[in-house]
């Protein structure tokens, strides 16, 4: 059989569309039937694996996929030893803690001892060890932003684009701690030479496609 390579993208959410549209301006050609969950190119070696975000870190090691398309901040999160092979540009957020509005801030110590709700402890937790403060944290997976109303948190830290989710919430942005983009991530090594050309083919028509639009 012949080889393809596999890339693991986000089935549906917010990578989703950009991360196919990239694809399909290298000049591959596929479906992208959001119904299929794996599907292959029909001009290129190719094979596509739709998934959560959160299982692309964890199917590149694996060898499930070969590479995949994520958020920086979820390959970060999860600490596990990769290589980010192309920084996409897209899906640019940023991490940031976020407080009530009448919590008086004053850089980052005025979160000693507090409750910090977050997704995102691994990456908040290097940055405060960094800076010498410490804190509880709350995990939560979604709905961040309601914590402090509901009396579990002192102050968030998550993810922001547009800020208009945390000012619904009354609460308000003080400090941006990190940046992410979207990334295609692979293993350092890749599983055969037949896999490392194909995937050397593939950069090399990703790369004319970001630097067309730059
Ligand atoms: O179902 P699955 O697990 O695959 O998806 P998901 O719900 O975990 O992820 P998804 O699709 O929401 O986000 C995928 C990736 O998009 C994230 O890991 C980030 O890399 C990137 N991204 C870019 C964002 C945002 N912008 C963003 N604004 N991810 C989440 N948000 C959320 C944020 O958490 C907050 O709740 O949007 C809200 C804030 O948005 P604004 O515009 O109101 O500031
Ligand atoms: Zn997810």
């Amino acid at each position: 059989m012949a080889e393809v390579v596999r890339i693991a993208i986000q089935k549906s959410g917010r990578l989703s569309e950009k991360s196919l549209q990239i694809i399909k301006n290298c000049g591959i050609k596929f479906g992208s039937d959001a119904r299929v969950l794996k599907e292959e190119a029909s001009n290129f070696p190719l094979e596509f694996l739709y998934v959560r975000d959160d299982d692309i870190p964890s199917y590149v090691r694996d060898g499930i996929a070969d590479v995949g398309i994520v958020g920086r901040n979820e390959y970060d999160e999860q600490a596990i030893d990769l290589e980010v092979l192309r920084d996409l540009g897209f899906a640019k957020c940023r991490l940031s803690i976020a407080v009530p509005n009448d919590f008086v801030y004053q850089g980052l110590s005025s979160l000693e001892g507090k409750r910090i709700a977050t997704s995102y402890p691994n990456i908040l937790g290097g940055i405060l060890k960094a800076r010498g403060v410490s804190a509880s944290f709350v995990q939560v997976s979604g709905s961040v932003e309601i914590t402090p109303a509901v009396g579990i948190a002192d102050a968030i830290c998550d993810l922001v684009s547009t800020g208009a989710t945390l000012a619904m919430n009354g609460l308000r942005e003080v400090e941006s701690l990190y940046t992410s983009t979207a990334v295609m991530i692979g293993r350092k090594q890749m599983a055969s030479v037949a896999k490392q050309r194909i995937l050397d083919r593939l950069m090399l028509r990703l790369d004319a496609v970001m630097k067309a639009s730059s």
